[in-house]
């Protein structure tokens, strides 16, 4: 990793003519890494490349206001800005291109996540924070256009909860008193996104210390700023956040041109200092900016911009702009500037050089390795003819990648199977063995935390209930957990439509304003994509959001961030990075299309990384909260909308018991059909069991309590092998919720073989739940569908003990 003394220091004192030609030189040394870079991809060496030329400069000025401690979040253009804050090497740069999977090559994301993904490691070993005072840090990047908004906001929000709440100030390693300032870059074009607009509006509600600058370069891929935004500039349209003086809440927004040097300086200057002192967010509209080499190693920008535009680009290109600056300022001649160009080409070669070798010679030294033990199989088999030649082809590959290897290896090995003797078949297939391993290392690992605070490794603490209490309402049961768990930990938050006066719509927090503050337990605006990402920024710096989405169906709004930002963290960073962040929500029954749906499939299909609670009641619920709150790992908690008001016995322990992921509870004994279910569907599935009863069939009822992790001693299949038969519920659409629950069950626990009779599902109607008690159901499952089923399955079985009712 390059040390602090490599960055460009922070501008305290007025630039010299040293800093302005070590500034040159970066600017160079990033535009020749751009022009390689390019090169790479065409020579077939990398698959795709997209770079930072013609957005050299203002990064270079955005790097000398940024301050240890601080924090970006941005896009794929800020190659220059990394190097200059010491935060990216040139030979890392063209590793993540060649997506060298080795973590000390390419720290920011080991090879995972394409060129332009930029990243620091805010983990140790052990996956604990590191002091991030003492580090300039980069939130792990996303490709989705506009999609590092929502997590800027969260960044500068968690400055100034420890720059207001009092109760945060001895956590020294996580903020110097919130002066932290997180800087943001977007695309013009991305400012066309909703989630842009989210981000600034609730910035300049809360007031954060957010700056966000717009590198403007007129296009989005082909698409020109006359169709991307009104009156084709992003500072005129967002002036109304202008704030009107000192003191006076909203935005400072600044308008610079991209190539003027002197200009980016002072402005980056004063709007950094505006940010970080009074807390101010920022907009700096960075204008006339240009692509040389067009967007991507996907196309040529010769396409779709004008001869004039070209000429234009050309004249205006950040770096001639520049050298025409420090000539006509007199603070350097033309052939030092020359000498400059050139030794930066120089340095970018030996990068690349350097890069290339340590990318590809492991790989070549795996080939030879696995070429001599496939030539002693050869040899050991005398099977030469079929095998020669696999053998040969992965020999003479002038450029091998590991599934080349691998692949050889899986194919020889089919060749070779009636060989069962064979000492060199043995020896290939343990080789296979290992490389698959550690490929698996490679490309599938990280995908949770692996410290000691993962939610596998917390202590499980059993309820405990005092004698003679009265049951309360179950939202109480929360509200307790809620207030034990805010007085262990100061970090903890909550955040949320209606969470803060009123407590939540259901009044779990109710009180908990009054008692620890409008900075602990907070109402926001409507803005659940941005609630999210303000969670997951202060998350990765240490804090403990609980970030709440007034109901399930409105999870829509924030899947998107929560899949590509949250779920994937820890996996794209390869555990360089992580946002403990605690989502609630509340689901499944209630109310009419957007107040009773049950979206589990989309969930669990697009958030593998973040953990799924589906409690039954709030007793189980804060059982979760107890053991997430206390674990280092993001999850999805959805309570029952109907469960609030019914009455629960509260644990005397109700801020410390926890409850372990991933193990059901069987809430009924029973011999002859396993109903595996969840949430709100358990009190159906017991009524329907108690029905059953009478007829003489005797269901088991499992509630899997979690559906991410599933299962995850087998207990199902336990269930099973006793009952020979399994009806899946819940109140998803058929096909998702309880076809997730059959392929655990069945493919990866093996509990078909177990089977006697068909396994059943049974979910809600393929349409949005209707408003009202009758739609509620005809919609979702009743206690009368599963009776048919189970019943069902038990005539099929006996139908002289159960002829069937219809
Ligand atoms: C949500 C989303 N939509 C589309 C894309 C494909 N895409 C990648 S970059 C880009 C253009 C972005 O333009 P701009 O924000 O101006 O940044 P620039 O590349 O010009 O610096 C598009 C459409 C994407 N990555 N994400
Ligand atoms: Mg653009």
């Amino acid at each position: 990793m390059p040390t602090a003394e490599t960055a460009v220091p922070a501008l305290s004192a007025p630039l010299t003519k040293a800093d302005f030609l070590t500034d040159y030189r970066l600017a160079w040394e990033s535009r020749h890494a751009s022009l390689a870079g390019r090169k790479e991809v065409f020579m077939g060496k990398a698959k795709f490349g997209i770079f930072g030329d013609g957005k050299e400069v203002p990064q270079l000025a955005m790097a000398r206001a940024f301050q240890n401690g601080d924090f970006r979040a941005g896009y794929y253009r800020d190659q220059t800005f990394m190097v200059a804050i010491g935060q990216l090497t040139w030979p890392q740069y063209f590793s993540q291109l060649y997506a060298n999977p080795d973590v000390e090559a390419e720290p920011a994301t080991a090879g995972r996540a394409m060129n332009g993904h930029f990243a620091t490691r805010m983990l140790d070993e052990d996956g604990n924070l590191t002091d991030l005072t003492q580090t300039k840090n980069s939130s792990a990047d996303i490709s989705p256009t506009a999609g590092q908004m929502p997590r800027l906001l969260g960044l500068a929000y968690a400055s100034k909860l420890f720059r207001q709440n009092p109760e945060l100030q001895q956590f020294t390693q996580l903020s110097t008193n919130g002066n932290e300032v997180a800087f943001g870059t977007i695309g013009n074009a991305s400012t066309s996104e909703g989630m842009f607009f989210e981000a600034l509006n609730a910035a300049g509600v809360l007031q954060v210390p957010m700056l966000v600058s717009v590198w403007d370069d007129h296009y989005g891929i082909s698409v020109p700023a006359e169709y991307q935004t009104t009156k084709q500039s992003i500072s005129d349209i967002m002036m109304g956040l202008q704030r009107d003086g000192e003191g006076q809440s909203g935005f400072e927004i600044f308008v610079v041109r991209g190539w003027d040097y002197a200009g980016l300086v002072d402005t980056y200057q004063r709007a950094a200092a505006v940010c970080r002192e009074q807390h101010v967010p920022v907009l700096i509209h960075v204008t006339e900016l240009t692509q040389p080499q067009g967007h991507s190693t996907s196309g040529s920008h010769e396409r779709y911009k004008s001869k004039d535009r070209l000429t234009w680009e050309e004249d205006h290109d950040c770096l001639h702009k520049l050298r025409e600056w420090l000539l006509a300022e007199g603070h350097a001649t033309e052939m030092e500037l020359d000498d400059i160009e050139k030794e930066a080409a120089a340095v970018i070669k030996t990068a690349r050089t350097a890069a290339w070798a340590a990318f590809f010679n492991p790989i070549k030294a795996e080939r030879d390795e696995a070429v001599t033990l496939l030539n002693q199989l050869v040899a050991d088999t005398g099977t030469e003819n079929t095998l020669h030649e696999l053998v040969e082809q992965l020999k003479v590959n002038p450029t091998p990648i590991r599934a080349d290897i691998v692949r050889t290896l899986r194919r020889v090995l089919r060749q070779v199977r009636n060989e069962k003797r064979s000492f060199g078949r043995r020896v290939v297939q343990r080789h296979l063995e290992q490389l698959l391993a550690e490929n698996a290392d490679r490309y599938n690992s990280n995908l949770f935390s692996q410290s000691a605070y993962a939610v596998g490794n917390i202590d499980e603490v059993a309820a405990t209930y005092a004698p003679n209490t009265p049951p309360v309402d179950g939202r109480e049961v929360l509200q307790a957990c809620f207030d034990a768990n805010f007085q262990r930990d100061p970090t903890i938050f909550a955040i949320g439509e209606d969470v803060g006066k009123i407590g939540d719509v259901n009044q779990a927090f109710a009180g908990l304003q009054d008692k620890f503050g409008e900075l602990r337990v907070t109402d926001t605006g409507i803005r659940e994509c941005t609630i999210i990402g303000q969670g997951i920024g202060a998350a990765l710096r240490g804090l403990r959001p609980i970030t709440e989405i007034q109901y399930l169906d409105y999870l829509l709004y924030a899947i998107q961030i929560l899949s590509d930002d949250l779920a994937c963290l820890q996996y794209r960073t390869k555990g360089g990075q992580k946002a403990p962040l605690i989502i609630r929500t509340r689901g499944h029954r209630l109310e009419g299309v957007w107040h009773s749906g049950s979206p589990m499939q989309m969930i669990l299909g697009s958030i593998r990384g973040i953990h799924v609670c589906v409690p039954r009641n709030m007793v189980q619920a804060a059982g979760f909260y107890n053991t997430l709150l206390r674990s280092d790992e993001p999850a999805l908690v959805i309570e029952c909308l109907n469960g609030y008001r019914l009455k629960e016995q509260i644990p005397s322990n109700v801020g410390e018991f926890t409850l372990p992921l991933g193990r059901p509870e069987v809430l009924k004994k029973g011999t002859d059909v396993t109903v595996v279910t969840y949430g709100s569907m358990c009190r159906i599935v017991m009524d329907a069991a108690k029905q059953l009863v009478e007829v003489g069939i005797s269901v088991e009822v499992i509630d899997v309590q979690t559906l991410l992790p599933f299962d995850v001693e087998q207990l199902i299949a336990d269930s099973l092998q006793k009952t020979n038969r399994v009806v899946f519920a819940d109140e998803d659409v058929p096909g998702g919720g309880t076809a997730y629950m059959m392929q655990q069950v069945l493919d990866e626990q093996g509990a078909y073989r177990f089977l006697d009779s068909q396994p059943r599902c049974l979910a809600a109607q393929s349409h949005r739940p209707a408003y009202g008690s009758d739609g509620d159901y005809f919609s979702k499952p009743s206690a009368e569908d599963v009776f048919d089923t189970v019943y069902e399955l038990m005539s099929e079985t006996e139908p002289e003990k159960f002829p069937a009712i219809y």
